[in-house]
Order: structure tokens, then C-alpha cells, then sequence
């Protein structure tokens, strides 16, 4: 009887099997609430924003969501792997890197909005010379973690916008090195699970989940807030023995854990992509370290400072944390170069303020 009934079942597992296409698609549990599209959000800033700051950011939105669908497609329209070249810093160049170089550029200089970008796969800024008037520049990395594209893990685009003097020379490198308390808009996008936007204006930290069916970026977290006290840190082990020790010796009382100093134990996490590791951090709290180590010490540090380091570092900052270099507050670095390159710690207040502290 028992053996009836799997033959039973199994016949009818097979029937289900080839004829799936006829299966009737489940209803899509939770479907998007009434929210606040990104649109509306730059309309409706508790500071107005000016037009060509709102059609920059609306732009790099609509890219962003570009960019996302690119990459679902990468392996199926043959766009995973790398693209054969190298950009300024020396590294491979993966076809989505370029891909949504391409994509950021192509828009923005249609839109006609900017007076100049600059990108992590540039040597030297892009200037746009549409209208005369226009002030702002973006700065972006485009595809943020591209090691991580041909394994289906997270990867992201990070921007920050600028403002400079109508009628500034562009192609040149100056008016692109102000220092991160210079930027007017900083955020990056979240190409994950979902897809998410995460922007701010100087007025906290907004969250917006691209909704596949319309299309639009809805606002589903508003003043996002990393605690202060946190029991979980990212940083890259294998590199432990190059770094400097202060460093040694936050991340040593860190792996004590409990019968340590901290009196507590840690969890450790490291995407590989600085937006994924951020995100985690910006969403339930922890830090976040690149320092200074004997590997990168004469390129000044891993991460690179205008389209990286400070976007993230005000968005932390925005939401309650702190982001030093270990030595000094990020956002108050003189730039000296469009690709410089900065040591970084970021996250809750606490943890950025002793780990700073010990390089005192
Ligand atoms: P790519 O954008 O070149 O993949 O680099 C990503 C990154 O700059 C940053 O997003 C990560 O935090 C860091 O590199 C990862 O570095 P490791 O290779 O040391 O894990």
C-alpha cells in the first residue's frame, strides 16, 4: 500500500514537472505598499534642492537600475569575465566595470546637468560642456566589488556630487579636490537580493528598494541609524601581519571576545565589496576597517578617498557613526589627487573613536 502510494505520488510530482508552464503563478506575497518614490523624495527635501542637483541625482537613480538589470543579465547575454584592459590604479577591468562606466557617462552627458565626472576607471576627469551655467560634478566608482559579479555575490555603485564655480575648467583635475565636507549628495546603489538606493543630502540617511514591476525606487527606510555599541567587525585577515599596531591591537582585543578586554565576544564579516560591507553596517550596526598595512602604505592606503572613502564616510556620519583614517576624520582630508588612496575605519561612533584612539 505504502509503495502504491509513492508510485502515486511520484507520477503526480512528474505530471506537476512537465507541465509547470500550465502552473498558475503564486501570488506575490506583500505587494508594494503605497510608498514615496525617490522622484517625489528629491521634490520634497526639507531644504529644496536645486533642479540640476535633482536631475543629477534622478539620473544616476535611473542608471543605477540600469546597471542592476545589466548585471541580472550578465551571465545569460555573455557580459561576466573581464573586459581585457587595465584602469588608472593598475587593476583588471571586468566588462561590467566598463559596461556601467559607460552607462553613468552616456546619461549624464545627454543630460546636460553637469559640468564634469569622475570615475575610479578614468585617469582624468570627463567634462561636460553642455550648458555653461552648470555646477556640479560627480564622482563615481561604478561597479563597487566587481570581483564579486562572477560568483552572484553583491556588488554596488558609489557616488558623490560636488559643486564648483560655473565655468570652471573641468578637464582639469582642481575643481574635483575639495574635501568630503564639500559634498552636497553622496549615496550608492545596492545591486543585492534587491536592489537598493541609499542617499544623502546633508539630512540623514534615506533607503530606497527598487520595485521590479514599476521600476521605481520607493523609500523603505527613513533615517537609517548605526547603533553605537556593536558586537561585529569586517576587516580583510589575511592581511594581519602587514598591518601597523594599533591596528594589531584593536582587532587582538576583538578576538579575545569575552574573557578579553572588551568583555565580549565579536562576530567577523567581509563581503569583498565596501557598498555590501557599508550597507550591513548602515543597516544593523558594526565596523568597518581598510587601514594603513605595509602592502598599500605607499599608494597611501587601499580605498580611494573622492568616490569612495568620502561618499561612505558621510553617509556613516550622517547616520550617527564616525569615519577616520585612523588619524584624522575623513571628510576633512585636503584631496590631492582625483584617485588618491586613504586608509579607512568606519562605523559605530564607539568602536571608530578607540580605534582611532590607539593610533593616538
Ligand atoms: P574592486 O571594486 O576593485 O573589486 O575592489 C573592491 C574594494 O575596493 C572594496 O570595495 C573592498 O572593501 C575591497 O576592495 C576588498 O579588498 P580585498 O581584496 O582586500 O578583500
Amino acid at each position: 500500500m505504502a509503495n502504491c502510494l509513492a508510485i502515486v505520488k511520484r507520477k503526480a510530482l512528474l505530471y506537476f514537472a512537465a507541465n509547470q508552464a500550465l502552473i498558475p503563478p503564486l501570488p506575490i506575497a506583500g505587494a508594494p505598499m503605497s510608498r514615496l518614490t525617490f522622484t517625489r523624495w528629491l521634490q520634497q527635501s526639507p531644504v529644496p534642492l536645486p533642479q540640476d542637483l535633482i536631475q543629477t541625482l534622478q539620473i544616476t537613480a535611473d542608471c543605477c537600475r540600469n546597471i542592476s538589470a545589466a548585471i541580472a543579465r550578465g551571465a545569460l547575454t555573455g557580459m561576466l569575465g573581464q573586459a581585457g584592459s587595465e584602469n588608472i590604479q593598475g587593476e583588471d577591468q571586468k566588462k561590467l566595470d566598463v559596461i556601467s562606466n559607460d552607462m553613468l557617462l552616456a546619461a549624464h552627458a545627454q543630460g546636460g546637468h553637469l559640468a564634469g565626472m569622475a570615475s575610479e576607471e578614468m585617469d582624468d576627469p570627463f567634462p561636460v560642456t553642455t550648458h555653461e551655467n552648470s555646477r556640479y560634478l560627480l564622482l563615481f566608482d561604478p561597479l563597487d566589488g566587481s570581483s564579486n559579479i562572477d560568483i552572484n555575490a553583491p556588488v554596488g555603485t558609489i557616488f558623490s556630487v560636488l559643486e564648483t564655480a560655473p565655468g570652471s575648467n573641468t578637464a582639469e583635475v582642481t575643481p574635483f579636490l575639495q574635501p568630503g565636507t564639500a559634498q552636497v549628495a553622496a549615496g550608492y546603489a545596492i545591486y543585492g537580493p534587491a536592489t537598493q538606493l541609499i542617499i544623502t543630502v546633508g539630512h540623514g540617511v534615506d533607503a530606497f528598494t527598487l520595485d521590479p514591476d514599476s521600476g521605481e525606487f520607493l523609500l523603505t527606510t527613513s533615517g537609517m541609524m548605526i547603533p553605537e555599541e556593536t558586537q561585529e567587525f569586517a576587516i580583510n585577515m589575511s592581511n594581519q601581519r602587514h598591518w601597523e599596531a594599533p591596528v594589531q591591537r584593536y582587532v587582538g582585543e576583538l578576538l579575545e571576545g569575552k574573557t578579553g578586554v572588551r568583555g565580549k565576544d565579536f562576530n567577523m564579516r567581509w563581503i569583498a565589496a565596501m557598498v555590501a560591507d557599508v550597507h550591513r553596517i548602515l543597516t544593523r550596526g558594526g565596523v568597518f576597517l581598510y587601514p594603513l598595512d605595509s602592502k598599500t602604505a605607499s599608494k597611501g592606503g587601499k580605498l580611494r578617498l573622492m568616490y569612495e572613502a568620502n561618499p561612505m564616510a558621510w553617509l556613516v556620519e550622517q547616520a550617527g557613526g564616525a569615519a577616520t583614517t585612523g588619524r584624522v576624520r575623513i571628510m576633512d582630508i585636503a584631496p590631492t589627487g582625483l584617485h588618491q588612496r586613504v586608509p579607512v575605519i568606519l562605523g559605530a561612533r564607539a568602536e571608530v573613536e578607540r580605534a582611532t584612539g590607539y593610533h593616538a
